[in-house]
């Protein structure tokens, strides 16, 4: 196992749209391992493989406190089952020390691919249809913080830009 570099805003290799994964393999199989020792580490709920610069349609996630559930998803496709939305403070491993809060439709359906290569499909609610939509955008190349005002997001890169000069 290994703990993987995890890509920081305002890199732009997070704005990648990530392929379809053509073949559940050993080799995704490994980084899977990979992606949740490094999201375990972080700490983190949820990590999507563009964050450690692998540009494929694949993210792993666990929102239990003991690290009960992990859950993997391959190829997913989300489907908002409501029209309600409803606000959550979102963070995200790869814009650290930000938080802020964004609106998103509060049940989905997400059908996928896990990591035997067989399908499946899941109703979430609470944090888990957060963290669901929050990984997804990442696949795409979205961050939560395009959700916020242009200044803010200037702001926040202005800010990420100095602390990471101060840490080279
Ligand atoms: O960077 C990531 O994609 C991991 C995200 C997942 C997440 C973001 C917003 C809301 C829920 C999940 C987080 O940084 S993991 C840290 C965390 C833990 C609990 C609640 C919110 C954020
Ligand atoms: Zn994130």
């Amino acid at each position: 196992m290994a703990k993987l570099p995890i890509l920081h805003f305002p890199d732009p290799r997070l704005r990648t749209k990530a392929k379809p994964v053509n073949t559940v393999d050993d080799s995704i199989r490994q980084l899977i391992k990979d992606m949740f020792e490094t999201m375990y580490d972080a700490p983190g709920i949820g990590l999507a493989a563009t964050q450690v610069n692998h540009h494929i349609r694949l993210v792993v996630m666990d929102i239990t406190e003991d690290k009960s559930q992990p859950l993997v998803f391959i190829n997913p496709k989300v489907t908002p089952l409501t029209e309600d939305k409803a606000p959550y403070e979102e963070g995200c491993l790869s814009v650290p020390t930000v938080y802020d809060m964004v609106d998103r439709p509060t049940r989905v359906r997400v059908e996928a691919l896990n990591e035997l290569g067989e399908a499946f499909s899941l109703e979430a609610d609470g944090l888990l249809a957060v963290c669901i939509q929050h990984e997804l955008d990442h696949l795409d190349g979205k961050l939560f913080v395009d959700y916020l005002s242009s200044l803010k997001r200037q702001r926040i890169k202005s800010k990420l830009q100095k602390l990471q000069k101060q840490q080279a």
